[in-house]
């Protein structure tokens, strides 16, 4: 996939993209007041293209926890300056702007930017504005707003809330023709286990079919999850996360501060993922509809006589290698499975449908007794349904199934 940024395209490949962070800020949370001069904003755009920055964020706004709002002007300030003067010196990187005030993306567009990045989420007005210029946009989720959204932030799941939030904001971006990227944007209205939970489910993400922006760059949950490290110690627990999603391939765009470190990440899972084999073909033997006789019923009545009953099981092999001999010691024999079901079934007496369906698992998945193709079953699923129970109730099966790793 590519993204027209004016004059520049942002190619997704083998590894993710890195954006470095700009903030001409007194205030940021890491690196307020270091670059909010204009001649240290451009040292460190030059600097951050020099360490292989594919794109940089430039923002005028801190949005830590309990920030204080910006005036349009004042943003306007601080940002066309630097803006332009990036633009002059050419560096052959794309701007975004981090900006949630539509006005401020829109000047810093005409300015050179060819990003936006809005922390709000990217709505009408912004995805408007961006449709204008031509421009894609990350969208941000956010509970509440910087002053206030660290209070008692609440989800019933979060992982699904916020995707469902971003599915809607790419369908947004797609009514006005605007290419939507996602962020789930850690540390915004969230607590250490939200952050967690998205950090680990970030693949649910996937399911909206945008580009994933992913900011944890220094961010104070690493403080907490690691037991307190000051904001200039968060660089390995940084680069710890952005591997985790990288190596998931769950993320296309890593915000950071620490560039250079982040290029050499991207660029090692970059080359790890051209490495990686296709998974191995996995085998799976499949017995179904089984007929087997059993005194089962949670009644002694029930038990007095032997039920018909129906088998299915299937056995998943574990990986083998492609081209594996065509020999049957190398797999699980059906007719082997049968016989195992029939005879589980004929030789005990259950009440529960789920007990015997366990049984007959034990029984297909070992003791190994030396024969090795057993020790190589992954996972089995035996689902056992009792024919003349469903005919009784009306009802087309009854039955239980389990799943199960010996
Ligand atoms: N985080 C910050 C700011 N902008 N944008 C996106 N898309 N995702 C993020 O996670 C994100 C963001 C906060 O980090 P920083 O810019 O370093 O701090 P501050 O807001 O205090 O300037």
């Amino acid at each position: 996939m590519e993204l027209v940024c004016g004059p520049h395209t942002l190619a997704f490949g083998d590894r993710p993209l890195v954006m470095g962070v700009l903030n001409v800020t007194p205030d940021s949370f890491s690196d307020g007041g270091l670059f909010d001069r204009r001649d240290q904003a451009l040292d460190r755009a030059r600097r951050m293209a020099a360490e292989g920055a594919d794109l940089i964020d430039v923002g005028a706004e801190s949005t830590r926890p309990g920030a204080e709002p910006v005036g349009l002007q004042d943003e306007l300030a601080r940002l066309l300056p630097v803006i332009e003067g990036i633009i002059a010196l050419d560096l052959g990187v794309p701007l975004s702007v981090d900006t949630a005030k539509p006005e401020a993306a829109d000047r810093a567009l005409s300015a050179g930017a060819g990003m936006i990045n809005d922390i709000s989420g990217a709505g009408e007005a912004m995805l408007e504005v961006a449709a204008r210029h031509g421009a894609p946009v990350i969208a941000m989720h956010m509970r509440g707003e910087p002053r206030t959204m660290q209070s008692a932030p609440r989800y019933d799941d979060v992982v699904a809330e916020i995707r469902d939030y971003l599915a809607k904001r790419v369908a947004a971006g797609r009514r006005f023709g605007v290419d939507v990227l996602v962020d789930p944007g850690i540390g915004f209205g969230k607590t250490l286990e939200h952050n967690l939970d998205l950090l680990a489910n970030l693949r649910e993400l996937r399911a909206v079919g945008a580009p994933v922006v992913l900011g944890t760059s220094r961010k104070s949950f690493l403080d907490r999850l690691l037991g307190g490290v000051a904001v200039e110690d968060r660089l390995a627990g940084t680069l710890a996360v952005n591997g985790w999603a990288a190596a998931l391939d769950v993320v296309d765009v890593l915000r950071v501060h620490d560039v250079r470190e982040h290029r050499q990440l991207a660029e090692s899972i970059g080359v790890l993922r051209r490495y990686r084999r296709a998974p191995a073909p996995r085998r799976r033997v499949l017995a179904r509809g089984i007929p087997c006789r059993c005194r089962i019923g949670v009644t002694a009545r029930e038990r007095s006589a032997p039920q018909d009953l129906v088998v299915d099981v299937e056995v998943n092999m574990a990986p083998a290698a492609l081209g594996a001999p065509d020999a049957l010691r190398e797999t699980t024999d059906y007719a082997e499975i049968a016989d195992l079901a029939q005879a589980v079934a004929a030789g005990g007496e259950y009440r529960l449908i789920e007990t015997l369906a366990e049984r007959i698992a034990v029984a297909v998945a070992g003791p190994a007794d030396g024969q090795e193709t057993r020790k190589r079953i992954e996972s089995l699923r035996v689902r056992v349904s009792k024919p003349g129970a469903a005919r009784e109730l009306g009802v087309a099966e009854v039955g239980a199934q389990i799943d199960w790793r010996p």
